[in-house]
């Protein structure tokens, strides 16, 4: 049976198929290998699909043999920065973690080399690809596992188009702990509308690693300090870009362990328009200015970049916008230390107790931090301290992006910046502050671009 598409329907000569009959077909008995194996011809980019950006993140490479694309994934260890200064001992493919993004178009055949470069035994599953059974890459279920220095080949016909994932499938718990996931975007081959512009994909996911340590830390449950977008901690995220006007895609897939992320972007609405299991019908699609991808899905949101400015997107979890951060510490909120400092610093030189209004203040400090690892909160950002880390990043749309890359931080227009009101202001619309004292006005932080 050849892939379901309006092509083969119709020379097939069965142009009065209806769409029940189509609805059969598509849920027919899945084809083996064997049956499947009449494919479209390989799709190509900028020809058949424009290709997706993985911010901070690569694209797999691949080869056209005989009509198939074939791709080489390498699990091996990896030392992975999550944020300049803080490192870990992780596991990935190809020398990244996570894996590069495989990129393919519906109806065509791929075939995926797996190679295992790891001290233990792994697989790779691909996670909502429709395919033969014995290709579904489950230690143990489907095949056995890939023994170190053993490769193995997966081969199917992609039968869909949408945003998937791929992960180990062996020892689960310790090897996606470690880092072994990634990407997988099929492109549509007859797109129902023209591809946006901005076309973009994430992968979330969690870790704990000891400040101080290098290891992530598998048996981990709930009190996961590392949490990334593309295996990147702010301030380590690259921003993404729009031009005004672009219509803008992002995908988002979740293989954190243990948590599910509401992704929310600031001033826009979108639109969630598929998930892992397909295409949204337009019926059901709904306004939305936070995306919830629970563990183990994608979304897809989309909307057109008609704000100018620096929108944060993010974890809406406030502890997973947080770098590194411990939770079995006492609360020092509305704690008077009165001389404590002085006495606990006669037996630990520096001592510092800190939190007494919250933690955004430890932002400004500029403390030294343990070796290898990252101030609990965020960078610096064009008027302070920006106090979220974690899994946050910029989204920057401008009138007209110069060159590729970031374009550096917003230029509002004049008296567009929230900023100190003045006492004419406060005595022009009757408001009284008791016990403080307006300050004459332009305290906004002059910038440069
Ligand atoms: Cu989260």
């Amino acid at each position: 049976m050849a892939p379901l598409s309006r092509r083969n329907l119709l020379s097939s000569g069965a142009g009065l198929v209806t769409g029940h009959a189509l609805l059969a077909h598509a849920n027919a008995a899945r084809p083996t290998l064997a049956a499947d194996a009449a494919p479209l011809p390989p799709g190509l980019p900028g020809v058949d699909y424009r290709p997706v950006v993985t911010p901070d993140g690569a694209a797999l490479e691949w080869q056209l043999v005989e009509g198939v694309k074939v791709f080489h994934l390498v699990a091996e260890p990896v030392t992975h920065e999550f944020v300049p200064g803080f490192a870990a001992e992780c596991w990935g493919y190809n020398g990244r973690v996570h894996g590069p993004t495989i990129e393919a178009v519906e109806g065509e055949r791929v075939r995926i080399y797996v190679t295992n470069k790891l001290g233990a035994p792994t697989t790779v599953h691909w996670h909502g690809v429709l395919l033969p059974n014995g290709m579904d890459g489950v230690g143990g279920l489907t095949q056995r596992a890939i023994r170190p220095g053993e490769t193995f080949r997966y081969e199917f016909t992609l039968r869909q188009h949408g945003t998937f994932m791929y992960h180990s499938h062996h020892d689960e718990m310790t090897q996606m702990a470690l880092g072994l996931m990634g990407m997988i975007v099929v492109h549509p081959r007859t797109p129902e509308s023209a591809p946006p512009e901005r076309d973009y994909v994430y992968m979330l996911s969690e870790w704990k690693v000891v400040p101080g340590t290098r290891r992530p830390d598998p048996n981990e449950m709930t009190d996961f300090n590392v949490l990334t977008l593309n295996a990147r901690s702010f301030p380590g995220t690259e921003a993404l870009v729009a031009q005004r006007g672009e219509r803008v895609r992002i995908r988002i897939g979740n293989l954190s362990a243990m948590d599910h992320h509401p992704i929310h972007l600031h001033g826009y609405n979108f639109v969630e328009t598929a998930t892992d299991g397909g295409v949204i019908p337009a019926s059901a699609r709904r306004p939305e200015t936070t995306v919830l991808v629970p563990v183990g899905t994608t979304r897809t949101i989309e909307f057109t970049a008609d704000a100018l400015g620096d929108w944060a997107l993010h974890c809406h979890m406030t502890h997973h916008v947080m770098n590194q951060m411990g939770h079995g510490i006492p609360n020092t909120v509305g704690v008077e230390v009165g001389d404590l400092d002085e006495r606990v610093r006669k037996l630990l030189p520096g001592y510092m107790t800190m939190g007494q209004q919250g933690m955004g203040e430890m932002a400004e400090m500029g403390m030294a931090n343990p070796k290898n690892s990252i101030p609990m909160l965020g960078g610096r950002g064009p008027f302070d301290g920006i106090t979220m880390g974690g899994m946050f990043t910029i989204l920057k749309v401008r009138e007209r992006l110069e060159r590729a890359g970031d374009p550096g931080w917003y230029e509002h227009p004049a008296g567009e910046v929230a900023t100190n009101a003045s006492a004419e202001e406060l005595t022009r619309d009757g408001i009284t502050v008791e016990g403080t004292r307006p300050t004459t006005g332009g305290g906004g932080h002059a910038h440069g671009g």
